[in-house]
């Protein structure tokens, strides 16, 4: 166990200019009017909240930022200056926070935040390893992607993968202390990854378990194999980044770019629940919880309840 002391810090990050839906921003402000803070200090966590984007202007919907695509060579991505501006800020936070050994708990926002959040932890724990909850594989690079939406592209950036090719606002990765090594990932959950995507996954080796797998092992195997191959040792950190597209969309509809055939929402929670039983979860992100995509308040209180859930079941709602 990571933190004996039971301090966590809820890492606010109300950002959408990853993609270009409106409403992702407002994910942090749902969690939390959801009771996530109370949920989590009625577990025995001191909660503390920390907000690195407040006043500066980087929180603000695709519809109200001016558009920007970046492109060089056959090579594209969209508003660089603004995420890149804002991803640099969350990571100073998840990093100081991780450095405190304080448990960091980044909230989304989409999940261009991972980047920060991945770069963050492997600072202050260069051991760490990572599973990555989602339906879409998010190691886009800027000649693979599809859309040139950021969200898409966490991965490879936390990885330093065609480097070359990037736009100068993420110069802050370099001063990362540790990137992301290909046998230290995992992904659960996926069923949209791209024809590129799919190449860099192959030859990287990366232990990618798509909902196949799950079907085919179950969720208990599926974890447990993914942990004995990114953590053999059975010793270093796990970061959770937990996009709520993994799920079915009958648990989280309200989200940027939902899949059928997801996960049910016990083998959701089983995750990190299983996780959090060997003592090694020490970060979770949650992202893409989108309220202004909900077609119905059930929808929005669906959505915005799994993503609570998620993060009780990580710090100890269900052990027993
Ligand atoms: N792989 C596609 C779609 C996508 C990635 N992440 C989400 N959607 N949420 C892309 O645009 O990179
Ligand atoms: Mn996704
Ligand atoms: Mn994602």
């Amino acid at each position: 166990n990571f933190y004996p002391n039971k301090e966590v810090t809820i890492i606010s990050a109300p950002f959408s200019a990853g993609q270009r839906n409106g409403g992702v921003e407002k994910g942090p402000k749902y969690l939390l009017k959801h009771g996530l803070k109370e949920d989590l200090e009625a577990l025995g966590w001191k909660v503390s909240l920390e907000e690195p984007l407040k006043d500066s202007g980087l929180d603000l919907p695709p519809s109200e930022i001016s558009q920007e695509i970046f492109e060089a060579g056959n090579s594209r991505m969209r508003n660089p200056t603004i995420v890149g501006q804002a991803t640099e800020k969350i990571f100073e936070t998840v990093k100081s926070v991780a450095h405190k050994k304080v448990f960091p708990l980044t909230i989304g926002g989409d999940h261009a935040i991972g980047m920060s959040t991945l770069a963050g932890f492997l600072d202050a724990y260069p051991d760490a390893c990572v599973l990555w909850i989602d339906a879409h594989a998010d190691i886009n690079t800027p000649d693979t992607s599809p859309s040139g939406n950021l969200h898409g592209f966490p991965v490879s950036f936390a990885m330093g993968l065609k480097r070359d090719l990037w736009h100068k606002q993420f110069d802050w990765l370099d001063n990362a202390r540790t990137k992301l090594l290909a046998n230290r990932i995992a992904y659960i959950g996926l069923r949209d990854v791209d024809a590129g995507e799919k190449v860099i996954l192959r030859e990287l080796g990366i232990a990618a378990y798509s909902m196949y797998h799950v079907d085919k092992y179950g969720i208990a195997k599926v974890v447990e194999m993914a942990l004995s191959k990114i953590n053999p040792s059975g010793k270093s950190p796990v970061h959770i980044s937990y996009d709520v597209d993994a799920l079915d969309p009958l648990f989280t509809p309200a989200t940027g770019t939902p899949v059928r055939g997801g996960l049910t929402f016990r083998e959701g929670m089983y995750i990190v629940e299983a996780v959090a039983e060997t003592g090694n979860l020490a970060a979770l992100d949650i992202v893409e919880c989108n309220p202004d995509l909900a077609i119905s308040n059930v929808h929005e209180f669906d959505t915005i309840a799994a993503g609570c859930a998620i993060a009780k079941s990580a710090l100890g709602e269900t052990l027993v």
